[in-house]
């Protein structure tokens, strides 16, 4: 059997994960597409003579369209995931959920009145190899209980337009889940600190910042997140337990000896570092939807990151650490 899906959003993202699903992923056939910008969509649709739709909502009111995936800009993802569940269609949305808590607890209850999960989040992370490992290794105890998380999110560069905030709903947003996902534990509260600043920025945004949130149990997490102006794209995690750590392995490079110096080179391009992870993420979401629902990042998920965004950006306002409050945890998640 093969799931059909519908993709809203044929920016890079959305093309790379278009290619997926129709060449990597056995169990999923893309079948109709839509782009706000509608030439992108049309050029999509030609290249693989698939339907293009004139919106998202035409899209996912479709027949023949068994799930969708959105990957349209971040202010749609809300509209088009809410659209899906009303009209009982799986939706997976890339990262971020929405664009305020308000917006994810809308998506929450519709979810539950529903009574069946139809919607994940895109926290790819998750399947990435190294990730997975370190959670394994968390799990069997060898480190003993973990204490803390030290982390960097360092990037090259952005796309034009980006903003102070977008370091937390765009770029830590991924350290915000893969960090509660590793230590098993909610946030308590959430900090931004300020830092001498670098002149590696293009725009004239905050970077880099740090961020420091504490979980429930007492375990701290800091992430240097440099937005712009990094030598690569660099992405480290070290979680510290009372016997031991476990750090995050850099992708497998070729080690070069040569010039009096070992060396191996990094990546410099987000979208190639999690490429493996990409392609387990959707091989486990189809599966999963062969055997009746998402399993993967939920909407909870994607919930518990914007209220923990939201604590973040206030935080850079008042100067202080602002407290992580959550709804009830309904008991479909
Ligand atoms: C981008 O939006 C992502 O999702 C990447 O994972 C992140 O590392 C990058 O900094 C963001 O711009």
């Amino acid at each position: 059997k093969e799931i059909k899906v519908g993709v809203i959003g044929c920016g890079a993202i959305g093309r790379q994960h278009i290619a997926r699903l129709m060449n990597t992923i056995p169990e999923t056939r893309v079948v109709a597409v839509a782009d706000y910008y509608q030439p992108s969509a049309q050029a999509v649709a030609e290249q693989y003579g698939i339907t293009c739709c004139a919106t998202g909502e035409e899209l996912i009111a479709r027949p023949e369209v068994e799930a969708v995936l959105v990957t349209s800009a971040d202010p749609s993802h809300a509209g088009y995931v809410l659209e899906c569940i009303k009209a009982g269609k799986f939706v997976f949305c890339e990262k971020p959920l929405a664009q305020t808590a308000q917006e994810c607890e809308e998506i929450i209850r519709a979810e539950v009145a529903g009574g069946r999960r139809l919607v994940q989040v895109g926290f790819m992370r998750r399947y990435d190899r190294g990730y997975a490992a370190m959670k394994q290794a968390i799990e069997s105890g060898e480190i003993g209980a973990p204490l803390m998380i030290h982390s960097c999110h360092r990037n090259m560069s952005q796309a034009p337009g980006f903003a102070t905030d977008y370091a937390v709903t765009r770029v830590a947003i991924h350290e915000i889940d893969i960090s509660r996902w590793l230590l098993d534990d909610e946030y308590a509260t959430a900090q931004v600190l300020a830092v001498r600043q670098s002149k590696n920025t293009q725009g004239d945004w905050l970077n880099p910042q740090i961020m420091m949130l504490t979980t429930r149990s007492g375990q701290r997490i800091d992430v240097e997140v440099q937005t712009d102006g990094a030598y690569a794209y660099d992405i480290q995690c070290q979680v510290v337990g009372e016997d031991g750590t476990v750090s995050l392995p850099d992708p497998s490079a070729v080690v070069k000896r040569a010039g009096a110096a070992c060396s191996f080179p990094i990546m410099t391009d987000w979208s190639q570092r999690f490429i493996e992870a990409y392609d387990i993420e959707f091989d486990a979401w189809a599966k999963a939807l062969l055997n009746g629902a998402p399993d993967g990042p939920s909407a909870w998920d994607g919930y518990v990151a914007c209220v923990t965004g939201d604590a973040l950006i206030l935080s850079r306002q008042t100067g202080k650490p602002e407290a992580i409050e959550l709804m009830e945890k309904p008991s479909i998640y």
